[in-house]
């Protein structure tokens, strides 16, 4: 095996990449890295410590918090406030802005924004769960970071990433210059670069949605399941249905296999379920960095406006002819406003 290059060896390397970097966003990088090291210390043995379960809270978003959702998000926020690089957080776990208010960071320039651990429902049933982040330069002037700062959008990240909690750790992150991917070997407490320019293959064979929200979807998610479903030699079809339940799983797989991955609006979601902000921009700009497409059915994710911290987004992402087929159907079979209103 070739000589091993660490997360830290490599951000620092590219840091070249950025003009005028005086080392705020390595140290930003290596702040993440080091809380994923720590979260992935204690999803490890999560069935172990007395961190399974749910603490009794229901989240801003209605859902059961879980001991490791919240642990996670500690994690992270104190490794980026120790960090000093960043002057405000946006978090799943907390319904308003946390502002950073030490000396160094009401100065720091970046705004990070992130889900600390994505598909907690599964961490019982030990399915891989993520962290999800994704870096702005605040907009706000001076002080500490505001809501405003974080309601860029998505063109405007400087960095976005994902951990993942799977058979093994791996931080997978772009800065614009492509995607990157590190495995953790927890024998030496590193990340290591095991995946360089990650890229995904412009067609995929499988696809990936609930398809037991089926009768709730648009029409034209229902014809693209049927389009995956047809037999048709030349397009390798039909194509495969892989469905974990946790977004970072589902988009980690297809980014290395090829496939895409469909949360579209349903009964329970009509804005769809994942948000913008921390999920959506974030995987969108590392699908981009790899070849792919993200859509919200009709526009490019990263060009939507952010309106509101936790707004939910339907969420079309992967590879590109797939996400281009989606989005043919959608506009063929999409009922115009008008007609909908009758
Ligand atoms: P459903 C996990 O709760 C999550 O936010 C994503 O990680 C995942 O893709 C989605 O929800 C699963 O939602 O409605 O299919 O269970």
């Amino acid at each position: 095996m070739g000589q091993v290059k660490t997360l830290g060896e490599f951000i620092v390397e590219k840091q070249a990449d950025f003009q005028y970097s005086k080392g705020e966003l390595t140290r930003l990088l290596s702040d993440i890295g080091i809380a994923a090291k720590i979260v992935h210390r204690e999803v490890n043995k999560a069935g172990l410590a007395d961190i399974l379960g749910e603490t009794g809270d229901v989240n801003i978003q209605g859902e059961n918090v879980k001991k490791l959702d919240i642990y996670a998000n500690k994690q992270f926020i104190a490794a980026l406030s120790v960090g000093g690089e960043c002057c405000a957080i946006a978090s799943e776990e907390n319904e308003e802005v946390i502002t950073v208010d030490n000396s160094v960071s009401t100065s720091a320039k970046y705004v990070v924004a992130l889900d600390p651990l994505d598909g907690s429902s599964n961490i019982d049933v030990n399915v891989s769960i993520g962290t999800i982040f994704s870096i702005y330069r605040r907009t706000s002037l001076s002080g500490p970071g505001t809501l405003e700062d974080f309601l860029q959008p998505g063109t405007e990240q400087v960095a976005a990433g994902y951990v993942i909690y799977g058979s093994s750790t791996m931080m997978v992150y772009t800065t614009g210059k492509g995607v990157n991917g590190f495995t953790l070997d927890p024998s030496i407490g590193e990340f290591c670069l095991s995946h360089p320019n990650m890229q995904i293959p412009k067609q995929g064979k499988i696809y990936s949605i609930n398809e037991g929200n089926y009768v709730h979807f648009p029409d034209g998610v229902k014809k693209f399941i049927k389009y995956c479903q047809e037999e048709d030699a030349a397009t390798g079809r039909p194509f495969s249905s892989r469905y974990i339940g946790s977004a970072v799983a589902d988009f980690h797989r297809n980014l290395i296999k090829g496939g895409v991955f469909l949360y579209p609006t349903t009964s329970a979601s009509p804005k769809g379920k994942l948000r913008l902000v921390y999920e959506c921009n974030p995987l969108a700009f590392i699908i981009e960095q790899a070849g792919g497409k993200a859509s919200n059915g009709s526009k490019r994710i990263m060009e939507v406006t952010p309106t509101s911290l936790h707004q939910r987004m339907p969420l079309f992402i992967g590879s590109r002819d797939m996400v281009e087929k989606i989005e043919e159907l959608l506009a063929k079979h999409s009922i115009p406003a008008a007609k909908a209103a009758k």
